[in-house]
Formats: structure tokens, sequence, C-alpha cells
């Protein structure tokens, strides 16, 4: 199932950028590039969310140029090998798509590009990331970092726009057709958790439930947006956990943290369920903790609200319910986060942790997730409740309100 972006979205996607970064320098943005894996094999192709974003294209190594005077786009040399395992290029697709008319090969379309940046004093991309994060510990795709040298080997002296924040401003707040995506994303994935629900008792492995998940998925013609999590006992405690070969115990709870992707747009979900028994005392004590900790956190998601106030505001009621728990004695920061150690709400979108501008206030159309959580790995346990949350003009729509947060 997927939804269909016609390139009136795309234009549109152009002409507010240029409205958005407010001069006339050219913009040139690439696609993402194909990564090895070894020898003659690539991880698998993901296009890079901005260049999709203003174009639809799912070609690698395609750079989009808003010139001074029109839009074009720059086909990626290609090699023989390259045209015969994986096709060629459809020109007229790629019009058909993207709405940008004019398509050059990779020699004309540099040669134009950089005679028009020789006449200018400012260019407009961006940012490319760091060769490695630390943070994360990965590499990143390299194809920005290649573009902007191509940029300055034509003009040393030309000045370079970092637009990153305005195209990520733009893709915070989302436009029907995205909400529509999304919507169907969250619809597919809340049937795959229910399919889970309805065979737990049945099921011996977490791999059994991924298996269930990714064939509800493709029998819907669409992928999950990440490998899934299910997390079973103490495992649920490793925030990203994702072997899912651990067998699943009667009595223990199991987190999946899941979603299927939409023509690129992504549902994030998280349901905690019991396997096989009825669950404790003390499993349904935590469990309604996390319950009333997301109850709260979605009454604030509204227009005008800061999601970092939302934070500190669920933190403290997050504290209130550990301390109850008997798990902390002060409601500090350190305290709270041995047991909540992430935060409450990301962006969704066109990437599961989407792009957006944390600063600025909650607007209608932001589509963000409410996901508190509690840890407790001395008792095997972990508990998630994730939701996918609109926000309206009045206030918010839980998107994904149809699925049962019931433990049994
Ligand atoms: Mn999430």
């Amino acid at each position: 199932m997927n939804i269909v972006f016609k390139n009136d979205f795309f234009k549109g996607n152009r002409q507010k950028l240029r409205a958005a970064i407010g001069n006339k320098a050219p913009i040139v943005i690439t696609a993402s590039g194909l990564l090895q894996r070894g020898a003659d094999a690539a991880y698998p192709f993901h296009q890079d969310a901005n260049f999709w974003y203003l174009t639809g294209i799912d070609i690698p190594d395609v750079v989009l140029v808003m010139g001074s005077k029109a839009d074009f786009l720059i086909l990626p040399k290609r090699s023989n090998y390259q045209d015969i395992f994986e096709g060629t290029i459809d020109q007229n697709e790629l019009i058909e798509t993207s709405g940008v008319t004019s398509i050059l090969s990779n020699e004309v379309g540099w040669q134009k590009l950089r005679e028009d940046l020789e006449h200018q004093k400012q260019v407009a991309t961006i940012k490319p990331a760091p060769i490695y994060l630390e943070t994360y510990g990965m590499f990143t795709n390299p194809a920005r970092q290649q573009l902007l040298k191509r940029i300055l080997t034509g003009n040393r002296k030309i000045a370079v726009q970092d637009i990153s924040i305005d195209v990520a401003r733009l893709r915070m707040v989302k436009q029907d057709i995205e909400v529509e995506a999304i919507q169907l994303a969250i619809d597919i994935t809340g049937a795959a958790i229910n399919k889970v629900q309805a065979s737990i008792s049945g099921l011996t492995h977490e791999y059994s439930v991924e298996a269930i998940i990714t064939a509800h998925f493709l029998d819907n013609k669409v992928n999950n947006a990440w490998k899934p999590i299910v997390a079973s006992g103490h495992n649920a405690c490793t925030m990203h956990y994702n072997d899912n070969f651990s067998p699943l115990l009667p009595s223990d709870l199991v987190m999946i943290d899941i979603g299927a992707e939409v023509s690129h747009y992504a549902a994030d979900i998280t349901r905690t369920l019991i396997i096989g028994h009825k669950p404790t005392a003390r499993q349904r004590d935590v469990y309604q903790a996390v319950l009333e900790v997301q109850d709260f956190a979605i009454n604030l998601q509204k227009p005008g609200a800061l999601i970092s106030d939302n934070e500190k505001r669920t933190r403290k009621f997050m504290a209130t319910k550990l301390s109850e728990l008997g798990l902390i004695k002060r409601a500090s920061e350190s305290e709270i986060s041995r047991y909540f150690p992430h935060a409450t709400s990301h962006f969704l979108g066109l990437e599961p942790h989407d792009t957006g501008d944390y600063g600025q206030t909650l607007q209608p159309g932001v589509v963000l997730t409410v996901e508190p959580g509690i840890y407790i790995p001395e008792e095997n346990i972990g508990i998630r409740i994730e939701d996918d949350v609109l926000i309206t003009l009045k206030g918010n729509k839980v998107l994904s309100s149809n699925l049962s947060r019931d433990l049994l």
C-alpha cells in the first residue's frame, strides 16, 4: 500500500524552500550515494530525506540545482556495469516524478552549474555531516562532502550558506498528504501488533514476533522502517536491542518497538505485552505508571508548547511515579534517568527520528511521538508505550489511538 505523491508536492516544497531562505543564491542539494558493504556489494540504498522531499527521486548521486535562472537535475556518471546490472535511468520518469523539466548529463550539468557559480557570491546547500559521529559511533554518507568539494573547486571564493535548518523547519510541519502517509503506516503497524497480541501465547522466540510483523508488512507491500525491536524480559532494558534471538519466557514482558514505512514515511509505535500468563501485581503497577505518564505527556502537546518544557514537566511527573514505585527517593535528573534514560518525544516523518527545529514551539501539522518508559533491569522489567501524535489547531490528535494500550 502506498500514497502517491504527485510532483506538485515536490514543486511546492522547492518553492517554499526558495521563499524561506530569502535570497536568490543557487541552491544545490545532492542525493545520498551507495555505500560499499564489501567487494561488489552495497548496503541497501536509502535516499537522503531532504533530497527526496525536494524531488521525489530515489536514485543515488543525482544533484538538484535550483539555479538563478532555472531548476535542473544533474545525473550521476554511470558505468556500463551499472546500466547492465541495475538498468538505465529513465529520464522521462525523473521529469514526471520531480516536476523538474531539465535533466542534464553529469558533464553538461556540472559545466552549466560551474558557469553559474562563477558569477555568484553565494551558494546554498545542506551542510555536510562530519565524517564520523562520535556519539553514535558511525561513519556518515560522504555525498554532501563530495558535493561541497566539487562546488568549491569551481569557485574557491564562493560563500556557502547552510540551509539545513530551513529544510528542517519545512519538513517539521506536515502537509495533509504527509499525514495521510504517516496514518497509513500507523494503521498497518497497529494491525501487525494486534496480530502479535492474538498469537503471543503460542510464540517461542522474539524472532517469531519479528516474523509475524515483517510478514504483515510485506503482505501490505511495505517494509520495516527499521529492524523491529522485540525485547523480552531483561533485553527490554537495552534501548536499541534487536538481536531478537532470545526465547519468550512465560510471565516475562515483551516490548515491541516497530514502524512500517509507507511512501517514505514512518510510523513509530511501541507496545509492551505479557507472555503467556497474567501479569504480576508489580508488572501491572509499573505498566500503569507508564500509562499515566504517557497520558500526562500527551496532554501537554499543543500549539505554542515547547518540547523542552513538555519534557521537563513529564520528567517531574515521572519522578512522582518512580517514587510511588519505590524506585527513587529524590526527584533529581540522575535518579530519574536511571529508570527513564531517554527523551519522551521526537519528531516523526521521513525519518523515524525526524528532523525539525526543537527550539520552535509546536504548531499544527507537527507529528511527534510520546513514549515514556520505565526500565528496571534488576526486576527484568522494561516497559515503554509509544504513540504518534499530530498537533492540531486546538490541541492534538493521537494518530495511533485505535491501538489498545491494555496490558491484558
Ligand atoms: Mn520512537
